[in-house]
């Protein structure tokens, strides 16, 4: 089985396109795992997939993007579902970092970080990740440094997606401190 092609649809699946599915999402995000597999099984491609290979699927990817608990499985991140998933805030390190083009720094240092077609804008604790997520736009990204210390003490509320990304509702320029 490919599961990084698996990987793909089942994020498209729980982040974007539910309903494509016939599924739908709890407010956390979470569908009923056996309801993921019976839709994906329709395409022949996934015609034996079982709740094991979506375990390997997890297991064998290079970032955590999906989480199984029980009877049910969601996206760590990423949606960009009409409704907004609800996640707990959670105290962030003092720097977070954020990888970009250089074409969009200007608008960014205007506006600020927006999460534009997803629901939040996406930061994580090492440079390596912001490296790595800039990169799928342009070969040189810009690392942003952000002063999550000061905007949560300002009251800005940071959700944790796993252990790297963090997410926040949006990053005003002042918290913007290097690039
Ligand atoms: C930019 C992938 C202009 C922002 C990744 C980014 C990540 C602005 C783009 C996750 C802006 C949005 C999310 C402003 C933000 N003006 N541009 N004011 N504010 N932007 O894809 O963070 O591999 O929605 O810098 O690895 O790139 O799929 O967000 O370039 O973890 O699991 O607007 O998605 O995860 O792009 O990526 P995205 P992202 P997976």
């Amino acid at each position: 089985m490919d599961y990084m092609k698996l990987s793909k649809e089942v994020s498209f699946a729980l982040r974007h396109e539910p309903w494509k599915y016939e599924l739908e999402l709890d407010e956390n995000g979470w569908v009923d795992i056996d309801q993921l597999i019976e839709s994906l099984r329709c395409d022949r491609k996934w015609k034996s997939l079982d709740r094991k290979d979506l375990e390997i699927m997890i297991e064998k990817s290079d970032k955590k993007r999906h989480e199984i608990h029980n009877s049910k499985i969601r996206a760590l991140y990423g949606h960009s579902t009409p409704q907004k998933i609800v996640k707990a805030d959670k105290i962030p390190p003092d720097v977070l970092y954020h990888g970009t083009p250089k074409y969009f720094i200007e608008s960014i240092r205007e506006k600020g970080l927006i999460p534009k077609s997803r629901q939040y804008v996406h930061l994580s604790s090492d440079t390596e990740t912001a490296i790595q997520v800039g990169k799928r736009r342009a070969e040189n990204p810009i690392i942003l440094k952000i002063n999550a210390k000061q905007a949560s003490i300002d009251g800005v509320k940071f959700y944790h997606a796993n252990d790297t990304i963090w997410l926040v509702d949006s990053i005003d320029p002042k918290y913007i401190i290097e690039k």
